[in-house]
């Protein structure tokens, strides 16, 4: 792991005892095993206390947006984060015993447990903490007013917004849609620098040089070698996805105007039917093909057509996971979560899996609509899910993914399995497409997955210059600018006002999620599933292969989930695919036909925008 930060933890150490205590014999004596194994057995079950009260606080809390759930949620999860803080603290004193490797890993990962570590100093905690959960729920709150005709507003939230990018294909309509959601994270931005300050206070205390480097040394490697690793993992994608938008940017600028979208340039955000231009599969009416036998299939309209609610999409989502040997979902499951936004209250409608009790008690808070970009949601959540009820008989401080892209992978390999032959033999599709349907259905497939993978990269990359002072709370969107201009080739579709914090406006950055474990999910996700097709004994091309039903699969992934983060996940990795790193060519080889087709359409046209 990060040898640096040992170091610094070992000197400090030595220095105390050297100073502190008296008696000779009593420096350097170094804490028994099982002292450590005492004091780790304590924790466990501390933190599992506080934990599991803190996850009661935040659910209700995201359930029923009010300031008096925001407090309790706060107070719940400062109890816990500094009991978490301060054992990792105290822990330091283990770092010269001579431990099994298990526990050794134990104290790694209650080190690197919390994504914003609060300051030792009590108010300063709290403070933190009622930020974090302040800005997440006015992220949950966000609602954009707009003057009508008659005397009242009409008032758009999130969903409401992200309606009319999916379908409308007016670009005064897409621009204040695009824009009217743009507004509400202005104020958070003072808010979050003072947040971004006090999380690298606590990351300091634990030896790291600021939150993001805490962040980066969570991959059972140094921050360095993940940093090489994300860019190897680049360069192995950049290409196709040159190539991807290079063609999205003919057909926006044939539907548009190449007044819009200039030929050589950057593509602005508010065309790709989605509010951060992450996915692209929204604006496949868009992109298609031209030849008329083009096919593919659109799975929101076998929804529609078979009148699929919300709760029945969740229904295919287990079926699925029991078609493996998987066990079906706990009753309270179905009794406990939210499916739909409700109408009459505030929630955070963005997709979460939830865990109450790392038991049994688990469960989904989503805003389900029946389109094809949520039948894939609902099957990545349920993969959260299997992945925690597999691995809950294993120590509390295991209870995790093998590292965070893990777990963010599982379900989107499942869901790679949701082919025309799936649809059919579930009975949502009556005719299979001929093979000639196979670039349709392959576009559909990188406009979501290709199109995500420079967004996944670069929100992090902007996140660790901001934990690292490198970009200032002025320059914030400025820098949030390069980036998406720098990776995606995109560009803000307005003049960005002083006030602006667009960051804000996507829910990782309130929230406080890291997002490199997506980046590398998109990637590990085609290894998972050409591991899976491979066990199910599926040899055609791997685009095709469903796994649906194979037991055989399905073992292959249970021992996959059951270890939990009980190990480095370089040996779970390898275990489950023969692979040693995480590595593009399952996906490249996923795509190659996609590929082939895209170089010929660019044929004479330019690639790139002249500023990545
Ligand atoms: O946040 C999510 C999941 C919950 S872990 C819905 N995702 C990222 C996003 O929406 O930005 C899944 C894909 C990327
Ligand atoms: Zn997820």
């Amino acid at each position: 792991m990060n040898r640096r930060t040992h170091a610094t933890l070992l000197t400090g150490l030595l220095l105390v005892a050297a100073t502190t205590v008296g008696a000779q014999q009593r420096v350097g004596a170094r804490p028994t095993a099982a002292e450590a194994q005492r004091f780790m057995e304590k924790i466990e079950k501390d933190l599992l206390d506080l934990g599991t009260r803190s996850g009661r606080a935040s659910w209700v809390a995201a359930n029923f947006i009010t300031d008096d759930t925001e407090e309790l949620s706060a107070q719940a999860q400062t109890a816990y984060s500094v009991a978490v803080q301060r054992y990792a603290v105290e822990a330091k004193r283990f770092d010269d015993a001579q431990l099994s490797a298990p526990l050794r890993r134990k104290f790694l990962l209650l080190k690197l447990a919390l994504v914003a570590p609060p300051p030792g100093n009590p108010e300063e905690a709290a403070e933190m903490t009622r930020l974090q959960v302040g800005l997440e729920a006015d992220y949950g709150k966000g609602t954009y007013c707009r003057k009508t005709a008659g005397s009242k507003d009409e008032c758009l939230q999130l969903p409401d917004l992200e309606k009319i990018l999916r379908e409308s294909r007016d670009p005064k309509a897409l621009l204040e849609a695009w824009q009217g959601w743009h507004t509400i994270s202005r104020p958070m931005r003072p808010r979050y620098a003072r947040f971004v300050e006090l999380s690298n206070k606590g990351a300091r205390e634990l030896g790291f040089s600021n939150t993001g480097e805490m962040w980066r040394s969570a991959y059972d490697m140094s921050p360095q070698e993940l940093e090489r690793e994300l860019e190897r993992l680049w360069t192995q994608v950049r290409p196709f996805y040159l190539q991807l938008h290079a063609y999205a940017r003919t057909k926006l600028g044939e539907k548009y105007g190449t007044q819009l979208v200039p030929p050589n340039g950057l593509i602005p955000a508010h065309l790709f039917g989605n509010m951060w231009a992450q996915d692209w599969s929204n604006v496949y009416d868009v992109m298609a093909p031209k030849a008329s036998n083009a096919g593919g299939v659109d799975i929101s309209a076998l929804l529609a057509a078979k009148q699929v609610d919300a709760k029945a999409m969740v229904k295919y989502g287990e079926g699925f996971f029991t078609s493996l040997g998987l066990q079906k979902l706990p009753e309270t499951f179905w009794q406990r979560s939210l499916f739909v936004k409700p109408r009459d209250r505030e929630v955070v409608c963005h997709a979460s899996a939830w865990d109450l009790d790392t038991q049994d008690d688990v469960r989904l808070k989503v805003c389900l609509v029946p389109t094809s970009e949520d039948f894939i949601v609902v099957h990545h959540e349920l993969g959260h899910l299997y992945y925690d009820l597999a691995y809950k008989k294993l120590p509390y401080l295991f209870r995790g993914g093998a590292n965070d892209s893990f777990h963010e992978a599982i379900g989107d390999a499942v869901a790679l399995s949701i082919t025309p032959t799936y649809l059919k033999q579930v009975g949502l599709l009556a005719e299979i497409p001929p093979p000639s349907g196979d670039t349709a259905l392959l576009l559909r497939q990188a406009l979501d997955r290709v199109a995500f993978l420079p967004f996944g990269l670069l929100i992090d990359r902007w996140r660790w210059k901001v934990f690292s002072g490198e970009v200032s709370p002025a320059d914030y969107n400025k820098a949030w600018w390069e980036l998406r201009a720098k990776y995606q080739g995109i560009s803000r579709p307005s003049e960005a006002t002083p006030e602006d914090f667009d960051p804000g406006a996507k829910f990782h950055v309130p929230a406080n999620t890291p997002y490199t474990r997506y980046f590398l999910a998109r990637i590990l996700q085609f290894q998972f599933y050409r591991a899976m097709c491979r066990e199910a004994g599926f040899t055609g091309p791997l685009y095709r292969c469903s796994f649906y039903g194979s037991k055989e699969a399905g073992r292959k992934l249970e021992a996959m989930l059951e270890k939990g983060a009980g190990q480095p996940w370089q040996k779970t990795l390898f275990e489950m695919t023969g692979e040693r790193q995480i590595d593009a060519n399952a996906m490249l080889e996923y795509f190659e036909p996609l590929s082939k087709w895209l170089e010929a359409q660019n044929k004479g046209t330019k690639l790139g925008w002249g500023q990545e």
